[in-house]
């Protein structure tokens, strides 16, 4: 369903996305003539909450000019999800050495494996929903020759989407590598334009460094590895990036930090989780919810964002990702994932 141009939306009583709560008429009659640079629309920035009604968000950006241009709708929605006023600045602290957290599960019994993306995005180009196919093409060609100059443990290769095996990419989607489809919340931004086309996988030889080209970001960069050693998680992911930022500018300014095309993966970009076995919790899910609430944590399931988890593995990782740094992220993350253990331990 396409919503008709001008036309305040329609929101079924049970929605409660963000944009619902905060795309009032007079918010909606103040910007529906605004465009951005790119010519970005209003439209275009509610089309995915609007389609989808149980968005928990339900808004994306074209380019960095929507958080100006529609900041009447953005800045309440980015001050409710990571708790950020429009008159506060962003710091990044991607320093390894800052982070204390040690493997908060030595004996290998809850976490099976862990997880630290950021998302980036290039300066001089529109995000994932307005960008064209030209633009989306250069950026998977400059991106993927820088990287096949990596060198040491982030050597690896590049593997473009288009011409893909079926079989390879079914099993790096199962194994949490590769990402899918973009869903309906994507296809409804315009994020599925031309796909497959532009968009690709690099990893190295074991998979513990992986960049994804052109899917929700433009650069979504991976470090993972099995096990609960978040600090070796972080280090390498810290490291990548003093590399690849080196070469490339990103798409970022003082008050909202690195910019995405969501705007909940605003500041940070940082998602850092790990997959972990909670059998007993799994049981008591009110008493695991109150955990994650009080760490700031979100629950998905384990094959990536609206799925389900399966045999009692959740996904957990830090919701706020704007106004902290990438170490308070993380260390965020350790000391929920602390305090998890220890309640499954004493069900
Ligand atoms: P994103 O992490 O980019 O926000 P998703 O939530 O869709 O996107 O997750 C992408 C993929 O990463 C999914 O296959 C998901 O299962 C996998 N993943 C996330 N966290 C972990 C983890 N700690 N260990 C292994 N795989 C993970
Ligand atoms: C939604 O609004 O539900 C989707 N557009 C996805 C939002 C991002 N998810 C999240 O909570 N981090």
């Amino acid at each position: 369903m396409m919503i008709k141009p001008n036309t305040y939306p329609k929101f079924p009583r049970d929605c409660h996305s963000l944009l619902s709560k905060y795309l009032t008429p007079e918010v909606f009659a103040s910007l529906q003539h605004k465009t951005t640079k790119n010519g970005f629309s209003l439209q275009q920035v509610i089309n995915s909450g609007v389609e989808n009604p149980d968005s928990g968000v339900g808004v994306y950006a074209g380019d960095e000019d929507s958080y100006r241009v529609f900041a009447e709708l953005f800045d309440p929605i980015i001050a409710e999800y990571h708790g950020f006023a429009s008159s506060d600045s962003h710091v990044s602290n991607l320093n390894a050495d800052d982070l204390d957290a040690s493997n908060p599960d030595p004996d290998g019994l809850y976490i099976i494996s862990t997880r630290i993306r950021v998302g980036r995005n290039l300066a001089g180009y529109p995000l994932g929903p307005a960008i064209s196919s030209d633009q989306r093409n250069e950026i998977a060609q400059r991106v993927s020759q820088l990287l096949s100059n990596l060198d040491d443990s982030l050597r690896g290769n590049y593997y473009p989407l288009s011409g893909m095996d079926e079989q390879v990419r079914k099993r790096l989607v199962a194994d949490h590598f590769l990402f899918k489809a973009g869903d309906r919340f994507m296809q409804a931004a315009g994020m599925n334009r031309d796909w497959p086309e532009g968009r690709g996988i690099y990893h190295n030889g074991d998979k513990t460094f992986l960049v994804w080209i052109n899917e929700e970001d433009q650069l979504r960069i991976i470090s993972m590895q099995t096990g609960g050693d978040i600090k070796q998680v972080f280090t390498r992911l810290s490291n990548a990036l003093g590399e690849i930022g080196s070469k490339l500018e990103f798409m970022s300014n003082q008050h909202l930090g690195y910019i995405s095309s969501c705007p909940t993966n605003l500041g940070t970009a940082m998602r850092a989780s790990v997959h972990i076995k909670l059998p007993r919790l799994a049981k008591n899910m009110d008493s695991l919810k109150s955990i994650t609430d009080r760490h700031e944590l979100q629950i998905r399931g384990i094959h990536g964002e609206h799925s389900d988890s399966q045999d009692a593995v959740f996904d957990i990782s830090n919701r706020r990702r704007l106004g902290i740094t990438e170490v308070d992220c993380v260390r965020g993350l350790y000391e929920g994932i602390v305090a998890l253990i220890a309640a499954e331990r004493a069900q």
